[in-house]
């Protein structure tokens, strides 16, 4: 599991409909394509590099129809063996397919963990997520209600539930960094670098994200600043990323914010940095929450050495 070059294996499942293929032509920034999506045929395998991490999968689009559903529980040494993840998608705005998304969840849970119990990764996407939606009533009951059933249907293994729209591209960014990078043996390495900062510099939460903007490791003091940055990064590399378009090197993006008392029981006043950090050819971006100014003073003061350490860490894969 922890090797850095093996083919790693990555399910997306789920009812038809649901989104898994738009997911991944979003992850691959194919948006021209979202549109004309159709329903897929059977598995579709597509590969996928991160070459920062060296990390190669294989991602196998299982089509949701019926028919195909009972082709894979079928054949699970085919379809649910030697798999990192699996990426379960449920579409919430389809209410009336909640209990058959829920027993194929189900299905699926019995069959992969009777090859291998415990060694996957199970990521639950409650999809279609849609900004647009996210606050009313009848989806906030969706959610609980399938929260609940999903929590009661599955015992023994562990799962994470994220909430996740193609029309909120941070959503799966996120999901898909914790389903492929988390924990893996580089991932590591660079959180090690990252916990040195930290502990010189006092930030409360960071991540560091590679150029598409996937999570490749973060630290954190408090869940909910975490959740902050995971939100607003892609969002602030798209500006900095717009800036340079007009050649304007753009060297960080930073922001003052106020918490509200509910947010903070400590502090009132932060700052969020976003730095790009370009190293031996390599685009990083480290994006810092920090509690008050003398801590982005001494994050901005420790910045040259974790570019050096990360710089040596990167020569050290090669
Ligand atoms: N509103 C909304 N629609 C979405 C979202 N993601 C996908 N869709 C739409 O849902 C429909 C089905 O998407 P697909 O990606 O084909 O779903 P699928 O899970 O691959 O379906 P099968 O291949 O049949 O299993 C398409 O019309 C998409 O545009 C989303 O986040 N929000
Ligand atoms: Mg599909």
């Amino acid at each position: 599991m922890n090797g850095s070059n093996e083919l790693k294996k990555i399910l997306f499942c789920g009812l038809e409909s649901g989104g898994k293929t738009s997911i991944l032509l979003l992850l691959d920034k194919k948006f021209s394509l979202l549109p004309t999506v159709k329903p897929t045929i059977k598995a579709k395998r597509t590969f996928y590099t991160n070459s920062l991490l060296g990390t190669s999968i294989v991602r196998w689009d299982l089509g949701g129809q019926k028919g195909y559903r009972k082709i894979y529980l079928g054949d699970k040494s085919k379809y649910f063996t030697d798999m990192q993840s699996i990426f379960y998608v449920i579409d919430i705005q389809a209410p009336k397919k909640f209990e058959e998304a829920i027993r194929f969840l189900n299905d699926i849970i019995n069959v992969a963990s009777e090859s291998h119990p415990e060694n996957f990764q199970l990521l639950i996407l409650l999809h279609k997520y849609d900004p647009d939606v996210k606050n009313k009533k009848e989806t906030i009951d969706r959610l609980n209600y399938l929260e609940n059933q999903i929590k009661s249907a599955i015992k023994d293994i562990k799962f994470s539930i994220y909430r996740t729209s193609i029309y909120d591209e941070p959503s799966l960014l996120k999901a898909f960094s914790d389903g492929v990078f988390y924990a893996t043996h580089k991932s590591k390495m660079f959180e090690s670098l990252l916990k040195e900062y930290m502990g010189k510099t006092y930030n409360s939460s960071m991540l560091l994200l590679d150029q598409n903007c996937f999570i490749i490791a973060s630290r954190t003091t408090d869940e909910s600043y975490q959740k902050i940055c995971e939100a607003i990064a892609p969002r602030l590399t798209q500006a900095l990323e717009k800036l340079e378009e007009w050649d304007i090197n753009t060297i960080d993006i930073v922001t003052n914010v106020e918490f509200s008392e509910k947010q903070s029981k400590y502090q009132k006043e932060g700052i969020i940095f976003l730095r790009k950090l370009d190293i031996s050819n390599t685009r990083f971006y480290l994006i810092a929450l920090c509690l008050n100014k003398k801590v982005k003073i001494k994050s901005y003061e420790y910045l040259p050495l974790l570019a050096d350490n990360l710089k040596n860490l990167l020569e050290s894969f090669d």
